[in-house]
């Protein structure tokens, strides 16, 4: 039912009910699409806040896209209703609202393009939408067809959702001067200020058609009659009835009576000006074809830096496709938000390093220039002059300034663009700062009285990472074990970046001593206050509660604490300082390490088939003293789900652990404990993809064209759900998802003097081949088992010459393409 077509451009579903919520998105700078196979669809613009043009029937709250996102008859949608006008027989493509029984189905998910074909009484609908690049609209093509041989009398009646526009004002009509059915209506305010704000929004929604239609509905009501969407009325007449509205629902429906090519746009407009100018710039067959071509070509932009050919064919496709086209969604469009969580946008912006870095390099300079004069970061970051901090970060978050040196760094090693660090900049305040200096006072807040307690822990008030976690620190005592371990990790990674750019001179020795020293003193309060004995704890309640420990029935290990905790190096063992993964006792017996513990805890309390759970187990129902978290039904968001950016912390700091274990002077233990590593992260990485297997698929119900926010989880307790998509593509998870797969999986990490390659294949492959985009210039890597190795070794195609330390550090030459083979030593 589901299956790879045009060389892993794209992917086709040949069922409307196999997967019903299926479906994919396209975007452009101004606006997002996300249509299911069986034809709904939501659409937003910026104006500059998310807007619609195509409204439910209802007065719609305005809120951000909801995870698993339900559908009903009079959801937005686009679809095109087929009567037989000899029998009078009815259906509709892409399936809803009908719902016939199709003889033949597909629904194609493609990079810049959508497309649906629906056959039934021996004829075939084709829907094919993408969108221009720089103006909110969608280009429609349906191309219907008679499939047999004698010659048809057919109705063909697109309808187009424009729904119920405004309680205060909402209309439409058929406009013949445009060809087009309109819909008019003002957004509803209360406020006079807002008048102003307002007086120019897009407040028609246009359904523009190349050809004069025979008739039409711009009445929802006059359409639906007493048949309902399922069966409407106005399709037991010859014509429609010409209808408008007038504070009636508005609907877009025209009657033609053709097998052919049909074309139409549908959007919003300020006026109708704007109508006929986008009708005139897009609204014929060239004027789609060149559309098409410019989209297609903007959307190429982020095809990323890694093109890698393993043993894994669907993984590859991900890969190679899809991957590095969620990170540029993110990065180009900051999920559609005026004011993205600080937290998302450094991490989305990290993603942009590999796709654009001039865009991430833009977006430390924004983030850094909204800076506090005490050092701490914003709850959101304003992209829009006039916008404010709105929902979640109107709540008080302590964990912005982590993101900073973890997006900095990423941006650095990729880029080896030091320079950014010398950038001055001057915040609202009217302070002025370079970046670097920027970037040790966010350390330093976290490091100060303000952001820890008087035993050193960071306190949490009401949310980290963890969005909904919002009453552990409500009273202003509670601390986070996460951001504890996460503050360690931060100062570890500005440390070593002060190291890099400052070499050699007094006063950076001293500065890398004072963050080292740091990171040094958090790691050691972690281990005195949250080491439960197995694993690391979530936190401790404003009343001195430890939890996410052996005695919570509910919410006993969380994925978090332990991931940062490896990356930090809490939880490294002092013997492991000197990289020995394990110690052994008086009698020689390996005795486990903390490390060890804790991923054999993870492994055991949170793993399932669809990978790792974000804790476990779910909360069956609110705990006061942690918050609405524990409120989210068992299973789905923050309690207890797939949620995947936690999981992928966790795989990015086991790369982490298997790259500095591997590294480490030939000590044979350590080697095979790399290895393990580097297969327990694979094989975690792979459970985020959905499947090969066509059960996986059923399960997740979703394509595999991007990564979701979550899986549902609760696989114990609510087995028939658990693996289920949240359908949502928003996610911090790419941007550490690629970055596994270029710096982990493939081993291909920047440093400042150039490149290394330190593959960390899983032990069953044994080769790779991968093309990877480094500062302009092309390494095509060939990567082998070689059992004659011992280490990974990395040498030029041809010449044969041996990298020492298995680094590039000629100088690179932008252009070039350099032939590099990697031998990495048998699996042990
Ligand atoms: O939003 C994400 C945030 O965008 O949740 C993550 C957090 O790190 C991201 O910055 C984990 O909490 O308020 C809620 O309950 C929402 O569920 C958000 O927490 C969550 C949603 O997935 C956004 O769609």
């Amino acid at each position: 039912i589901l299956h790879p077509v045009d060389n892993g451009e794209r992917y086709q579903l040949s069922s409307p009910t196999a997967m019903p919520k299926a479906g994919g998105f396209l975007w452009n700078h101004k606006m997002m699409i996300h249509a299911t196979c069986r034809g709904y669809a939501t659409a937003q613009f910026m104006q500059p806040e998310p807007a619609k043009y195509s409204h439910p029937p209802n007065i719609e709250a305005k809120t951000f896209m909801q995870p698993e996102q339900g559908y009903f008859a009079h959801h937005p949608g686009r679809f095109v209703y087929i009567r037989d006008d000899e029998s009078g027989q009815i259906f509709s493509a892409p399936y809803e609202p009908v719902r016939a029984a199709l003889d033949n189905f597909s629904f194609v998910a493609g990079k810049h393009d959508m497309a649906w074909t629906a056959e039934h009484l021996g004829i075939r609908v084709v829907m094919t939408l993408t969108l221009p690049s720089h103006d909110v609209a969608e280009l429609w093509t349906v191309t219907v067809s008679n499939l047999t041989e004698r010659a048809r009398r057919i109705s063909v009646y697109p309808y187009f959702v424009i729904g119920y526009m405004s309680w205060m004002n909402q209309s439409a009509e058929y406009r013949p001067d445009l060809v087009a059915v309109v819909g008019s209506s003002i957004t509803p305010y209360q406020k006079a200020a807002d008048y102003w704000k307002n007086k120019y929004f897009k407040d028609k929604t246009y359904f523009l058609c190349e050809t004069q239609p025979d008739s039409w509905e711009a009445s929802l009501t006059a359409f639906e009659g007493e048949g309902g969407l399922h069966n409407p009325s106005a399709l037991q007449q010859a014509e429609l009835s010409n209808s408008d509205a007038r504070y009636e629902t508005p609907a877009a429906v025209v009657h033609g009576g053709d097998t052919r090519e049909f074309r139409f746009m549908f959007g919003p407009a300020y006026d109708d000006a704007e109508i006929r100018s986008m009708r005139e710039k897009y609204l014929s067959k060239a004027g789609f074809a060149a559309a098409t071509e410019e989209y297609a070509a903007y959307v190429a932009e982020g095809r990323g830096v890694l093109t890698m050919s393993t043993p894994d064919k669907a993984l590859d496709n991900f890969v190679n496709h899809w991957l590095p086209r969620q990170v540029y969604y993110h990065g180009d469009v900051n999920r559609l938000a005026t004011d993205p969580q600080t937290r998302n946008y450094l991490q989305d912006n990290m993603g942009m390093t590999w796709v654009k870095p001039a865009v991430a390099r833009q977006a430390i300079l924004i983030a850094l220039g909204q800076q506090r004069d005490n050092g701490a970061m914003p709850d959101g970051i304003i992209l829009v002059e006039g916008a404010e901090l709105k929902y979640i970060n109107q709540v008080p978050h302590t964990d912005h300034c982590v993101w900073v040196p973890v997006a900095v760094e990423a941006y650095l090693t990729e880029t080896g663009d030091y320079s950014v660090l010398d950038e001055v900049v001057e915040s609202a305040n009217g302070d002025r700062f370079t970046v670097f200096e920027r970037v040790g006072r966010a350390m330093d807040w976290l490091l100060s009285s303000e952001a820890r307690d008087e035993r050193g822990l960071s306190y949490i008030a009401q949310g980290d990472w963890c969005d909904p976690m919002n009453m552990a620190g409500i009273k202003g005592k509670g601390v986070s074990g996460w951001l504890t371990v996460a503050t360690g990790y931060a100062l570890k990674l500005w440390a070593e970046v002060v190291e890099q750019h400052k070499k050699g001179s007094a006063e950076a020795e001293q500065l890398v001593e004072h963050f080292r020293a740091g990171a040094r003193d958090v790691n050691a309060v972690a281990n005195k206050y949250l080491w439960d004995g197995e694993w690391f704890a979530r936190g401790i309640t404003d009343d001195n509660v430890v939890f996410g420990v052996k005695e919570d029935p509910e919410g006993r290990i969380w994925l978090n604490p332990q991931a940062w905790a490896i990356l930090g190096a809490a939880a490294h063992e002092p013997q492991q300082q000197q990289q020995e993964p394990t110690t052994t006792n008086g009698n020689g017996v390996t005795k486990p390490t903390k490390i060890d513990k804790m991923i054999r805890s993870v492994e055991e309390q949170l793993e399932s088939p669809h990978g790792l759970a974000m804790f476990g187990p779910p909360f069956s129902g609110m705990r006061e003293d942690i918050g609405r978290v524990t409120q989210k039904y068992p299973g789905n968001g923050e309690n207890a789900s797939i949620y995947n950016h936690a999981a992928i912390f966790y795989i990015h700091a086991l790369y982490d652990l298997a790259a500095s274990s591997s590294s480490s002077p030939s000590s044979s233990s350590s080697k095979s404990s790399a290895q393990e590593t580097a297969d327990r992260a694979y094989r975690l990485l792979r459970k985020m993809l959905p499947g090969p297997d066509e059960s996986d698929y059923l399960q997740r119900g979703q394509l595999p064209v991007y990564t979701p926010n979550y899986y549902r989880g609760a696989w114990r307790e609510y087995p028939r759900t658990a693996g289920l998509s949240s359908q949502l593509f928003n996610t911090g998870t790419v941007s550490w998802q690629y970055r596994c797969f270029i710096e982990g999986l493939c081993g291909l990490r920047g440093c400042r003097e150039g490149l290394t390659f330190r593959p960390l294949l899983p032990s069953h492959w044994d080769r790779v081949d991968v093309v990877r985009k480094f500062r302009g210039a092309e390494f095509e890597v060939a990567i082998r088992r070689d059992a004659g190795v011992s280490e990974v070794t990395a040498r030029l195609a041809g010449s044969g010459e041996v990298l020492e330390g298995a680094r590039f550090t000629a100088p690179i030459r932008e252009g070039e393409t350099y032939k590099i083979e990697v031998l990495v030593p048998a699996a042990v």
